[in-house]
């Protein structure tokens, strides 16, 4: 079957299916048994997401469990930095960290010499993931935007409101544009590269947009999304690009109309009525069910998910959640949803 025909493509194109397609953000991860017993023989993540036999294997499980209509390849948004050169490592318990970006002496020792070939291991793990996944079953490549990995390479840390990042913003502008610049640069590299090893959808993940104020937000979220949307899809103008901006609001207005976006993963920051009138006339819209319902209450996680679909399944529209799966979630509930996606027809 080619890319075409897929459900989630002929969506994401703008053509409503009679079945809504689903895949959820983090559909591989620590709420499965099967994921934790293979995450258990990798100590280091890093090493863990560069093997590409194990990357594969841990990308397919969902798979095999729910049937969902897409993979996404397990990787990470912070192995952009670290094949740029960042050290970087993940602790447990506290997410990843790495050696702040402080100055220009630091970012000129970033290099994209090379740099696709230091991220081999991924594409192999998409060459090894689109060989073995069901016809019907489209493969996303993935990666994080250029400000939120900005973000994380600026505070070296998660943080809540990143201060850091955004006092740089403002006070070193011509220091924080380069930075923009280069990882515009990479993120283009790597998802080019994705979708030579086998991906059919690529994802960006802007995580961190929606703490952004609206004239930042234009600067540092719209302009260089659009600019790598353009040029990629002046090298793959058959493949859909999804663009994720978290708790972004009313924002989401301008990210979805200014972006160049195939489509864009809402949440629940906005209203459905809003998402339905506002979003949904202009271009494809995924999203947004109450991840945090999902790991709690099975009935109300039902319930709003009927809600979203009644809400939203009018128009070509792709079932996920708001943010990713939370690592508590029961397996019973995700198996609930996964069947009461299945039979729902529009
Ligand atoms: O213990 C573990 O197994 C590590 C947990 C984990 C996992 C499963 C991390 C560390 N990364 C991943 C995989 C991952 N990361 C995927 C795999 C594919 C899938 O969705 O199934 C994807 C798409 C990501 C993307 C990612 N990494 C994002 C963007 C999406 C989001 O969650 O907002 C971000 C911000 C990261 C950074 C990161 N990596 C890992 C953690 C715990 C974090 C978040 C840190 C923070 O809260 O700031």
């Amino acid at each position: 079957m080619n890319s075409e025909s897929k459900i989630l493509i002929k969506t994401l194109k703008g053509t409503k299916q009679e079945k809504i397609p689903f895949w959820f953000m983090r559909q591989a991860g620590r709420y499965l048994p099967e994921y934790r017993e293979v995450r258990a023989k990798h100590k280091n993540f890093l090493e863990f997401c560069y093997t590409p036999k194990a990357a594969c294997e841990v990308t397919l499980q969902p798979i095999r469990r729910f049937g969902m209509d897409a993979a996404i390849i397990f990787s990470d948004i912070l192995v952009v930095p670290h094949r740029l050169g960042m050290n970087v490592w993940f602790e447990e318990g506290h997410g990843p960290r790495m050696d702040a970006l402080q100055d220009g002496a630091m970012l000129a020792k970033l290099s994209l010499d090379g740099f696709t070939k230091r991220l081999e291991p991924v594409y192999e793990a998409l060459e090894l993931t689109r060989a073995a996944l069901p016809k019907e079953t489209a493969l996303i490549g993935f990666a994080g935007s250029p400000w939120t990995l900005a973000c994380y390479m600026i505070e070296g840390k998660s943080s809540k409101e990143f201060e850091k990042v955004k006092a740089k913003a403002k006070e070193e502008k011509e220091f924080f544009a380069k930075l923009i610049s280069l990882l515009e640069q990479a993120v283009l590299s790597h998802i080019d590269a994705q979708v030579k090893a086998g991906a059919e959808v690529i994802q960006l993940f802007d995580s961190w947009a929606g703490i952004l104020p609206e004239d930042d937000y234009r600067q540092w979220v719209v302009e260089p999304t659009a600019r790598i949307a353009k040029k990629f899809k002046a090298l793959h103008p058959h493949v859909p690009l999804i663009g994720f901006a978290r708790q972004s609001g009313a924002k989401f207005l301008a990210y979805g109309s200014e972006c160049g976006l195939d489509a864009i993963s809402v949440d629940r920051s906005v209203p459905l009525e809003w998402i339905r009138s506002k979003l949904q006339p202009r271009l494809v819209v995924q999203g947004c069910l109450n991840q945090e319902l999902l790991a709690s209450n099975k009935q109300a996680m039902l319930d709003d998910a009927k809600a979203v679909v009644d809400a939203l399944g009018d128009k070509p529209f792709v079932f996920n959640l708001s943010h990713g799966i939370l690592p508590a979630t029961p397996v019973e509930n995700m198996q609930a949803l996964c069947d009461y996606l299945r039979q729902v027809k529009k």
